[in-house]
């Protein structure tokens, strides 16, 4: 954020990777990016080999912008190249090495997780789930998260993952607009040694839409929960008899492989639509390159298969690399605050892909915490989600990295699929706080208002210019809104990627943030308007405005500006009872850190909430023109009340 800014002028010294590293890494030709860029077609191409195809394609790519098609007739299937292509060399190999919050472990060989997935494919064919018919999963992090997500690609059904911190009613919206029959969730989990109630807060949240057929419940947890007869089974009970070897399904490379909602500009959540040929490759291609991937790696990657880092690098991208993955249930600070350390000391981790968020947390710990651990196996650290502060990357270099590991900031996004900016490890020479270069094959800038590319040092707007594989093809039943929200800033085949930028007198490209109306807390995606949404739908509000504000911990928190239906009295209780309704219908990571009561907010003349002049208020900056709002008093007022508030 602001520090990057300071960093990027001062032209601070990079850390170039070390010898030895380079040495042994899987990308060490710095030809790579200008081969990339000569003939991006051809390099995709090329990448597109690492993945096993039923039938070749007969055209890398049709371009009629803004609308992609890749790998043109080639026939795939993603659970293969998961799983299948795994057997010949690593039917032994572990896979999944599972820790439940509670210490429990579970490991699963690329056989066993085969045997798994294949029997699950064929309890959700049991249920009548066909090819092309999505499938919503709402589970946490244990291992049936990616059975379910496998076993849904082998059939061909596209699956929708929705975090499991999302409330009932987050569920039901997401549910209804994929029109999803087939809901697969758990009884319950346990964060920070206190039950969730899952399957509650399904019934909860699905009692009004009845939109479901069948709700396939896994016993994880051992709470107590009722089920309805006839649409609720249980997950061990159709397991039981199930065959455990299953065809996958021949899918066409533009054929759905998942939905994955996200927040945007409007209340309703997008669904942005990914295909399976484009993504395969992408997702295979740069885990290989970013990470490093050797066959005797332990990777982990700390993300929730809630949100696109768990799709693309927990799930696609490593297992697609035979790689033997860690996946953690629970909290980075339970039952204390080494838990993150312990395990990569007990599985001998040797990557580690997580959050800024995260690491500003360990780093306020301090390092007496990792120093507890033997982490000296650690040969590559990732970090992905929000921009990165220079302080941060430098802890996290020193203390995690214990100074010998390169710090891979990657830049990219839900709508991306693929990790768009970001150092190859065995080449880039970093900058702290900086995400560094595009991919090979990926075309970045930093443009104004016009589309004209800014000069160095300057503030813009983050652009891809040329398609890339894992694209988003489309935005679930609603192309308009596709067209509108990526493509309309410019010439309708440059990408808006909503992110301001800019890049340094070496070409390196700074992130600096949203500039639109998606907040990033704790580098969970939330945008203002769902979230106004869910706030005015309390008896006690007329009307919302919710903003970020830069907190240094969680890279933004959540600032609601308040207007009271009339009659309405202001109190403390009933801020308090605000921001639980928030937390309660959207999930509590998304609990407003403040709740400010105004008569009136900052609104054009035609009556449109100014979040832009909001934000600038919580941030204490200048919110700019405000002569053309209705009422410019209303400004002062607001940053009278937010001042009180710092
Ligand atoms: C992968 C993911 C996308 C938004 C993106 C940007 C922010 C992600 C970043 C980063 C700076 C990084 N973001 N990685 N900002 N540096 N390395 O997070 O996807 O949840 O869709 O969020 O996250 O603002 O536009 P998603």
């Amino acid at each position: 954020m602001g520090e990057n800014t300071d960093q990027s002028q001062k032209n601070i010294t990079g850390f170039r990777p070390p010898e030895d590293f380079a040495r042994n890494a899987i990308v060490n030709d710095p030809d790579i990016y200008g081969r990339a860029e000569d003939d991006p077609e051809s390099f995709w191409e090329e990448n597109a080999n690492g993945i096993e195809w039923y039938r070749k394609w007969d055209n890398v790519l049709e371009w009629e912008p803004p609308l992609s098609k890749w790998f043109i007739g080639g026939k795939l299937n993603a659970c293969y190249n998961c799983l299948d292509v795994n057997l010949k060399q690593r039917a032994d190999k572990t896979a999944i090495i599972w820790e439940g919050e509670s210490g429990d472990i579970r490991k699963y060989t690329y056989k066993e997780l085969l045997e798994e997935v294949s029997s699950f494919a064929n309890v959700l064919k049991g249920t009548g789930v066909k090819k092309g018919d999505i499938v919503t999963i709402y589970l946490p992090m244990i291992p049936e998260v990616v059975i379910a997500m496998l076993a849904c690609a082998r059939i061909g059904a596209p699956h929708s993952v929705v975090f499991a911190a999302f409330s009932g009613e987050s569920l039901a919206t997401r549910i209804g607009n994929a029109n999803s029959k087939v809901l697969i969730t758990c009884d319950g989990y346990s964060r920070r040694g206190k039950v969730v109630e899952q399957k509650n807060k399904v019934d909860e949240g699905i009692r009004s839409c009845g939109l479901l057929d069948k709700v396939i419940v896994m016993k994880h947890y051992g709470n107590d929960v009722s089920m309805t007869e006839g649409r609720d089974v249980w997950w061990h009970e159709v397991m039981k008899d199930s065959e455990s070897s299953c065809e996958p399904e021949v899918m066409d490379s533009e054929d759905m492989l998942f939905l994955m909602y996200t927040s945007g500009t409007t209340g309703k959540p997008k669904g942005i639509v990914h295909t399976t040929g484009g993504y395969m490759v992408a997702t295979h291609t740069t885990t290989k390159f970013v990470f490093d991937l050797k066959e005797d790696d332990i990777y982990w990657c700390t993300a929730d298969c809630g949100w696109i880092t768990g799709h693309s690098y927990l799930v696609y991208g490593p297992l697609s690399n035979g790689t033997t993955l860690v996946m953690y249930e629970g909290a980075p600070d339970y039952p204390d605050k080494d838990r993150y350390w312990d395990i990569i000391e007990r599985h001998k981790v040797t990557i580690l892909y997580t959050a800024p968020t995260a690491i500003r947390t360990f780093m306020k710990w301090g390092p007496s915490w990792p120093q507890m651990h033997d982490i000296s196996t650690l040969r590559l650290i990732g970090s992905v989600g929000e921009p990165i502060n220079p302080g941060a990357w430098l802890w996290y270099h020193e203390n995690i990295g214990l100074g010998k590991c390169p710090v891979v900031d990657t830049w990219w996004q839900t709508e991306t699929g693929m990790i768009m900016i970001s150092p190859l490890p065995g080449i880039t020479t970093t900058k702290p706080g900086s995400a560094t270069m595009p991919m090979p094959g990926i075309k970045a800038a930093v443009l104004d208002e016009k589309g004209n590319e800014v000069p160095p040092g300057q503030d813009g707007y983050l652009a891809i210019l040329k398609p890339w594989p894992s694209m988003v093809r489309t935005v679930f039943g609603n192309e308009e809104r596709f067209i509108e929200t990526y493509w309309s800033k410019w010439d309708n085949k440059t990408y808006f990627a909503g992110d301001g930028a800019k890049r340094d007198e070496d070409g390196y490209f700074w992130i600096i943030g949203r500039v639109d109306d998606v907040i990033k807390v704790s580098g969970h995606r939330i945008g203002s308007a769902e979230f106004e949404s869910i706030l005015v739908s309390h008896p006690s509000v007329a009307e919302a405005g919710v903003v970020g504000k830069e907190d240094e911990l969680r890279g933004e928190v959540i600032y609601s500006y308040v207007t009271l239906k009339s009659g309405v009295e202001e109190s403390d209780e009933l801020k308090s009872e605000l921001t639980s309704y928030a937390a309660k219908n959207i999930g509590p990571f998304a609990r407003p850190k403040q709740i400010i009561f105004s008569d009136d907010l900052p609104k054009t003349r035609s009556g449109k909430i100014m979040r832009r002049v909001l934000k600038a208020i919580a941030n204490n900056k200048d919110p700019g023109d405000v002569t053309t709002l209705q009422d410019p008093a209303v400004v002062e007022n607001l940053k009278e009340k937010t001042r009180i508030l710092d």
